[in-house]
């Protein structure tokens, strides 16, 4: 059998599920908050154009509004300085073939549970290598924090010193690149912990990843639904002239027993 013929096969079976790890796009949605002086991400708008009426009697739709990075969203290279110059680096530019790849899902719910300003290092990653193997070249890493259970205010975690949510270290994103990651993600409003204005460099996740012509994913949602290994992700932001990220629909393949 063919390798396609297989994957149509297994997933009329259920044998291959599909596990949607995207958020309804709602105006109610946190968006990231940055400090005042900044331009700020617009939460999504959607608008009736017509429903069946006399603004169009046998037809309903909207009109929609948002930032590239409201919702569940990825993050393309030139999204940060440090990725401006990456060749290709543009939502529309990225070669579409980079948007799929076998997912690691590194599971910190518990630390985040208990901190939430928890951050991943370098030995939570060999930790996780020595239970499940290396991070193969290519890989979506994925920052398992059950932090897409949280809503409302409690999702930003806002204080007077800014967000408090969990995120990487600089150390952490400089060690997955030298395994040659193709991106990571997080089920946090961004792909850098809430504090991590205050790191060095500044959002090291962002321009760490970006600079390296890597890829972000934020706002995931329900990653304890995958296996630490074995997933495939669909990643394909919306096709924007010279776009820094996107809203988009992320799912996993997942194979049963994994
Ligand atoms: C702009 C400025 C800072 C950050 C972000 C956007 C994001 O997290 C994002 O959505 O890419 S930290
Ligand atoms: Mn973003």
């Amino acid at each position: 059998m063919s390798a396609l013929a297989g994957l149509v096969a297994a997933l009329a079976s259920g044998r291959v599920k599909v596990v949607d790890l995207t958020h309804r796009l709602d105006p109610d949605f946190p968006v990231i908050v940055l400090p005042p002086e900044f331009g700020q991400c617009a939460r999504f708008r959607i608008e009736e154009v017509s429903a069946y009426d006399h603004r169009g009697p046998a037809w309903k739709w909207h009109e929609i509004t948002m930032n590239e990075h409201t919702g569940t969203h990825f993050d393309a290279p030139c999204h940060w300085i440090s990725g401006r110059d990456v060749p290709a680096g543009s939502v529309d530019e990225i070669d579409p073939a980079a948007f799929i790849g076998p997912a690691c899902v590194i599971d910190c719910s518990a630390e985040a549970a208990a901190d939430p300003d928890f951050l991943l290092q370098p030995a939570h990653v060999e930790a996780w290598e020595a239970r499940h193997g290396p991070i193969p070249a290519g890989s979506w890493v994925l920052m398992r924090t059950d932090w897409s259970r949280r809503s409302g205010a409690a999702y930003l975690n806002m204080a007077g010193d800014g967000a408090h949510s969990p995120g990487p270290s600089a150390a952490a994103i400089e060690a997955l690149l030298a395994r040659g990651i193709r991106g990571f993600g997080t089920e946090t409003v961004g792909t850098d912990a809430g504090q991590a204005a205050h790191f060095d460099p500044p959002f090291p996740a962002h321009y760490l990843l970006h600079g390296a012509g890597r890829f972000g994913l934020q706002c995931l949602k329900g990653l304890d639904r995958l296996p630490p290994t074995g997933a495939v992700l669909i990643a394909a932001p919306l096709k924007i002239r010279g776009g820094t990220g996107s809203p988009l629909r992320v799912l996993a393949l997942v194979e049963e027993g994994q």
